[in-house]
């Protein structure tokens, strides 16, 4: 039996709300055994939309319903009618009071939607529609309304009462439980809604405003995690300084609080005033979090903060617009990091998640443009296509105009915008309105899917002394949209001479001294760039700093690339002249695997980058890093996953051989550094230390087995250890690996977040993750089914981070992988549609895999009582 087909909503459909919600009072009656939610809503007809009679409709999802009444007056059973997910009430005067009382199971609630229970204690999540398994409300973003809540529990079990906005009043009641009342005085829509209640600390910290205001910071967490909050107490700070001096924003109410939760569905979420996160995103010390962990907390904390005037005090109008707040915040944290750290190393970090895993995404079968046009479940719509090329989008309208326009256009929209729910075009308008610029033909990145494709092709007239660049656009069809628009596209370029320095770019043939470096605007199909002036062939570099998320096509040289590996100006370019080497290097072999040579230059320049010390280490940290499978996936026609897993091996293999000596001495180089730091150079450091050593346990080097043991043993963070058990598990010492695993579990048991590092270094390991290996961890004590980053860190790494041991031949790793999303569907519908990601892109893979990963989705939708959330995505891959 099948699910019925779940309505799609489209954007073309959009109307504005019949009814309006002034203010909101809630009041929560907490218990072990349920809430009660008393709710009385001050409403009018909307003068922009309502005629006098509509009906009023409210959503409502699994709710018990207790009482209803209007003006005062109980409603009879004849005067409503509550069918399904709707509450409707075919008569209302124009502006009346709405009081309704109903009735939820927290402690029931395994879909983590509305409001549930986490180790214990009361938390929500609102968005996008999770209010509506609350009480019965207009729950959608462009009803906006003032709250006030009043939280009760028992006061033992729950000390801590928060909500959004300010504190109120507070006191005592019978029978051991107290209260706290909050109000919060900018109106918001309902997805920003939020409740916590629990026996928790709090962190305390005072920020001053430029204007001079002290906020009360606050970070509440389990009593067990007191000291892993000043590392995200510190990156608020920060964020909060940045917002002011680089956007003028400052914070608006008295109080910011964070509170940590360990059953979370996302990362985390901005609820006005009391952000709520998932404990993996906020809980650091340093010898449980990473480098990356570390740098995660603070752009996670960054992007939640940014998110109070780019998505609350400015909202979107419908979820059709989720990119305006998503795309512009994901791009303000960002710039945020990058000014925190290396510019080049955050730029090649954002453009490896998204060439690898976003632009995967705009090549399958749930390709959607930015601001897509209809979608059965939201919740399947916070893809990286909303959050990553949303942030691309606006990253070139902010190269297009200038930091100073952009700027101009950035106030104009919170200072137009301010208290109201927006759509991207709006956004669009004030960057027009603000630098004088014509964006029409711009306002396609936002409408149409898919990949833009630059074949570029160059020629150089010697005589003439003359250099062209023909570039040709043309953009993928996707589902649903073919034959699509040029779009405006920023290409950013620089010429270098034979000596590797940047030549003038000169586009008359008068013209001399031009810039070194040209946005050159492709608008048109086809464009041709004459460059004048040139005594010599010029190596191009093409898309500096990535300055537009799409292919390049050009017949690259391997010499061009070593070329450009230690010459291009642009750092970014540098790192990526590497990563296209190691790719065509791979690439020979996995076409033809016997015979092929391993191109020797290909190791000399890695041996230069072993021993460059002048350069800037993060920089060689990340040029060391050979592309992932997943990239090298993601770039082939037809994959066959284990000829490109052996072929990359093959490479690595042959790499850490013949360069042993030169890792031993990047490691040596690079270790005893003294107290631990998290500046970019020491993280740089403990990067290329851990390369190194990763590299000689490939190859089963034994004094790098000496030094792995010894750093597991020895090191004062987690990087180091983590790394040093990351090389022992990939490594053929199996005794050691087992022997490390044993320890590292035996010494942060206690831990979740280290338990879930635990877990996925076995199953990203094709040593230690093989299908009966990841089985075992299904059934191992510390896994649990109910908290998503258990799922997250055994069966979404397995499926996307162990691709040979998920893409085995006998096709048993789909199977697995179906049998799972089935198993979810049931507790966690918005998990369990993302777990099926991995299966989504068959067609991608040669037959003998698409046709198995094909069966393991017919499978799945062919179970019973198909979610919603699942039904879309399993639907739209077989379509
Ligand atoms: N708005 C949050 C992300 C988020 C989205 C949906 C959620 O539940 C379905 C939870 C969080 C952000 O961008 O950080
Ligand atoms: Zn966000």
């Amino acid at each position: 039996m099948r699910t019925n087909q779940p309505q799609t909503i489209y954007l073309s459909e959009y109307q504005a709300p019949a009814y309006l919600v002034d203010h909101v009072s809630l009041r929560f009656e907490l218990f072990e055994d349920g809430a009660r939610v008393h709710s009385t809503l001050s409403m009018r007809q909307n003068p922009a939309a309502g005629q006098s009679g509509t009906p009023l409709e409210l959503d409502g999802d699994g709710l018990t319903l207790e009482t209803l009444s209007l003006n005062g007056q109980p409603l009879a059973s004849g005067e409503y009618q509550n069918e399904g997910d709707k509450l409707v009430i075919p008569v209302v005067p124009d502006s009346f009071e709405l009081a309704v009382v109903t009735w939820i199971e927290p402690q029931n609630n395994t879909r983590l939607e509305g409001l549930y229970k986490s180790s214990g204690m009361f938390c929500t999540q609102c968005e996008a529609e999770g209010f509506r398994c609350i009480t019965y409300y207009p729950d959608r973003p462009d009803v906006m309304a003032r709250f006030q809540t009043r939280v009760e529990a028992d006061k033992s079990a729950y000390p801590v009462l928060l909500s959004n906005g300010n504190p109120i009043e507070q006191g005592d009641l019978e029978n051991g439980r107290h209260f706290v009342t909050w109000e919060d005085p900018f109106p918001k829509p309902a997805y920003l809604f939020a409740l916590v209640a629990g026996d928790l600390v709090e962190k305390r910290d005072t920020f001053t405003t430029v204007s001079g205001r002290d906020i009360d910071l606050r970070i509440y967490v389990e009593a067990r995690n007191a000291r892993k909050c000043d590392y995200a107490m510190d990156a608020l700070k920060r964020s909060m300084r940045w917002d002011e001096e680089v956007y003028g924003r400052e914070y608006d109410l008295d109080i910011f609080m964070i509170v940590a939760v360990d059953d979370f569905n996302m990362g985390a979420m901005e609820n006005k005033g009391l952000n709520i996160f998932n404990s993996s995103c906020v809980l650091a010390s340093q010898d449980t979090a990473t480098d990356a962990a570390f740098q995660r907390i603070e752009a996670i904390v960054a992007h939640e903060y940014f998110h109070n005037w780019s998505g609350n005090r400015v909202t979107c109008r419908d979820w059709f617009q989720l990119s305006l707040k998503e795309g512009f915040t994901v791009f303000r944290d960002s710039q945020f990091s990058a000014d925190m750290g290396s510019p080049t190393v955050k730029r090649i970090e954002d453009v490896t998640l998204l060439r690898t895993a976003q632009f995967a995404e705009d090549a399958g079968p749930m390709a959607h443009p930015v601001r897509p046009a209809s979608y059965m479940e939201i919740s399947n719509f916070y893809t990286l296509t909303i959050y990553e090329k949303g942030a691309e989008v606006v990253r070139m309208i902010h190269n297009l105009l200038g930091a100073e326009l952009f700027r101009k256009g950035s106030d104009l929209y919170f200072g137009r915008h301010d208290g109201q729910a927006v759509t991207t075009d709006d956004f669009v308008r004030a960057m027009e309105d603000a630098s004088g610029r014509n964006l029409s033909q711009f306002r396609l990145w936002y409408e149409q899917a898919g990949t833009p494709v630059l074949a570029v092709a160059d020629h150089y007239d010697e005589a003439q002394g003359v250099y062209r660049l023909d570039i040709r656009q043309s953009i993928p069809d996707t589902p649903g949209q073919s034959g699509k628009k040029p779009q405006h596209i920023p290409f950013a370029i620089g010429l270098l001479d034979s000596e590797g320095q940047p030549l003038p770019l000169n586009m008359g043939a008068e013209d001399s001294n031009g810039p070194a470096e040209r946005v050159l605007e492709l608008t048109e199909t086809q464009h041709s760039f004459e460059f004048h002036g040139l005594k010599e062939r010029p190596v191009p570099s093409l898309l500096r700093d990535f300055s537009a998320p799409v292919r390049v096509h050009y017949p690259w040289a391997r010499e061009q690339l070593l070329f450009l590996m230690s010459h291009d100006p642009d750092g970014f370019n540098r790192w990526d002249a590497g990563q296209k080497l190691a790719v065509d290097v791979i690439q020979s072999l996995v076409d033809a695997p016997q015979g092929t040579e391993i191109e020797p230059r290909l190791v000399e320049a890695y041996r230069l980058l072993l021993n460059d010390t002048e350069l800037d280490q993060a920089l060689v940290a990340k040029m060391l890093l050979l592309p992932s499978e997943a990239y090298l996936i993601e770039l082939s026609e037809q994959a066959d996953v284990p000829a490109i897993h052996d072929a990359r091996e093959q490479v690595l293999t042959h790499l850490a051989q013949a360069l042993r000596d030169d890792l031993l001495a990047c490691y040596q180089r690079n270790a005893g550094q003294g107290d631990y730091q998290l500046t970019p150079g020491a993280i740089a450091r403990r990067s290329l230390r851990n390369t190194a050593l990763a590299w000689l346990l490939h190859i089963d080097d034994e004094q790098g087995r000496a030094l792995a043991v010894e750093q597991f043993e020895q090191a004062d963070n987690m990087t180091d250890r983590l790394g040093a058990l990351r090389a022992l598990v990939n490594s053929g010492f199996e005794s050691d690996r087992i022997r490390a695993l044993a320890e590292f579990f035996e010494r942060f048991q206690d831990d979740p977040q280290v338990v879930e590092l635990w877990f996925s270094v076995q199953a990203s390991s094709d040593r230690a993750g093989q299908l009966p290996q990841i089985q075992a961890l299904l059934e191992h004590p510390a896994f649990d089914w109910k908290n998503p980053n258990k799922v997250r860190s055994v069966v979404g790494v397995f499926a996307g981070q162990n691709l040979a041991a998920f893409h085995k031949p006998d096709g048993s790793g789909y199977r697995f992988l179906a049998d799972q999303v089935c198993r979810l569907d049931d507790s966690n519908p918005q998990i369990a549609a993302r777990l099926v990601s991995p299966l989504t892109r068959w067609k991608k893979f040669s037959p003998q895999y698409s046709s198995q990963m094909k069966t393991a989705l017919e499978r799945i939708r062919d179970k019973n009582e198909l979610s919603r959330d699942v039904y879309e995505v399993v639907h739209k891959s077989l379509a």
